[in-house]
């Protein structure tokens, strides 16, 4: 059968999607192609794992059930603590999403093949007597809920929906990483990166190299920092989707603090991205080059051949200010699963040269609210998804860098406002590349001038 398409709006399964905390739904029964039918419905539905089951009637109301278990056609009820009954729509506006957790989980789902979408032993039945209509019974002692505001007390469906639920986050009790995600720790926040001032006063500012595939939100990423100190969103880094690099320059970026009209004390350097073809993308022999601030603001990148000393604007004896004080290696989370084999081999390779130069790493996770579209509304439940915990354990284990240098973050893409929480996890990351870079100035003496503290030279 050709692909079917699904009654709901894009706005409607984001909404459910949120409510399901889930990532993905694939569309598996729908009542008016495949007919209101329970055992058709068994036989396309059964063995899928977590579902949810839709149904819309002429009042306007969207509303079902899920179940984190399969059905089988067993003649039994499924025990699923976890089920619940929800209404994602109602007749006006004002009716918000709604869900209902089930009371006595027992008889959460009634699976036999005689009857539809069974819920909370009864209570709500869907595909009743075969047909587009819905029933439900007062007298399950499940019942939590009025008719009135599941459906509005409207039965008869215009359809019936059952989505197989990909991805289902978990939420963790407690988060396993501790943020405090307040106005006030965003300004403390950027308070210490704005004083910030580096051991040695040789290197005013931290250079730090952003590296990775493209379209991962290298650009976003500086752009989205860019608006915390600027008080609103704005871009500077071009930003695009575009399959090849857009950036094919080196192009390095200051961040003014419109606080006081001062440069942060870190410089972002832009790369051309990587790519998994052999001779395009980023040639990385030009890393240890960058590494060592040989390479110009504005040098043009060439994928086949790396920067040689005879080159012009060739920087031949860079003072440790120039030279990358810290490497950032951007991956999008949500694609992480597929990077290519190719593509993690040649970010290992910059690894292994970036530490022969003793040079401190950093892998920025982006587009957290992709890998749990719940994180979009709310970014500072980041760290007790247990699908974004479980996507950076898979980043630390391609790249062979331990977790703890590992940071997630959602850049500002869409969005026309600043958002606490979303800066407080940019804000972070920025602070543990400053934080990073400075163990990097251990290595090197104290010179003079410069900021003594506790530290002793001997
Ligand atoms: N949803 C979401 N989209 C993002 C995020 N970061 C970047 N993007 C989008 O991803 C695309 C590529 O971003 P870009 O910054 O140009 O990537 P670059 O090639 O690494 O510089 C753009 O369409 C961005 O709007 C993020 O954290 N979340
Ligand atoms: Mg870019």
């Amino acid at each position: 059968m050709a692909d079917i398409k699904s009654r709901l709006t894009k706005e409607e399964k984001k909404g459910l999607i949120d409510l399901l905390g889930s990532k993905h739904l694939c569309l598996l029964y729908k009542g008016s192609v495949h007919g209101y039918n329970a055992n058709i419905f068994h036989n396309i539905c059964n063995r899928q794992g977590p579902t949810v089951a839709v149904a819309y009637n002429s009042s306007g109301y969207i509303f079902g059930g899920f179940t984190v278990l399969s059905y089988a056609s067993s003649g039994t009820y499924l025990v699923d603590e976890k089920a619940f009954l929800f209404r994602l729509k109602g007749k006006e506006e004002k009716l918000c999403p709604l869900k209902i957790p089930v009371k006595n989980a027992s008889q959460a789902v009634y699976d036999h093949s005689s009857s539809g979408p069974n819920f909370f032993g009864g209570s709500l039945i869907l595909l009743s007597q075969n047909s587009a209509a819905v029933t439900t019974n007062v007298d399950t002692g499940n019942y939590l809920f009025l008719g009135e505001h599941l459906h509005g007390n409207n039965y008869a469906l215009l359809e019936c929906e059952v989505y197989r639920v990909e991805d289902v986050d978990e939420r963790m009790e407690k988060p396993w990483r501790t943020v405090i995600w307040t106005s006030g720790e965003r300004r403390e926040l950027m308070n210490q990166i704005a004083a910030y001032k580096p051991r040695l006063n040789s290197v005013p500012q931290f250079r730090v190299l952003f590296l990775g595939p493209v379209g991962v939100g290298k650009s976003s990423f500086f752009n989205s920092v860019k608006s915390i100190f600027r008080g609103y969103v704005t871009s500077q880094a071009i930003v695009g989707s575009d399959s090849t690099s857009v950036t094919i320059q080196y192009r390095t970026y200051q961040i003014k603090n419109e606080d006081n009209g001062k440069p942060l004390p870190i410089i972002f350097c832009d790369t051309m991205g990587l790519e998994e073809k052999l001779g395009a993308g980023l040639d990385i022999d030009e890393v240890p080059n960058l590494l060592q601030g040989h390479v110009p603001d504005r040098y043009q990148f060439n994928p086949s051949a790396s920067m040689q000393p005879t080159a012009s604007g060739y920087v031949k004896c860079p003072s440790l200010k120039d030279q990358i004080h810290c490497v950032v290696f951007v991956i999008d989370g949500s694609k992480i699963e597929i990077l290519p084999d190719n593509l993690g081999g040649k970010l290992r390779e910059i690894r292994r040269k970036s530490n022969k130069f003793g040079v401190p790493q950093l892998v920025i996770l982006t587009k957290v609210d992709e890998i749990c579209p719940s994180l979009e509304e709310n970014v500072s439940d980041v760290y007790r998804s247990k699908t974004v915990e479980k996507q950076m354990q898979f980043a630390a284990e391609r790249l062979g860098i331990p977790l703890c240098q590992i940071v997630p973050v959602k850049n500002y893409s869409s969005e026309l406002d600043l958002k606490d929480d979303v800066d407080i996890l940019l804000l972070m990351a920025v602070r543990q590349m400053l934080r990073l870079a400075e163990s990097y100035l251990d290595n090197f003496p104290l010179d003079k001038n410069s900021l003594v503290d506790s530290y002793s030279d001997s």
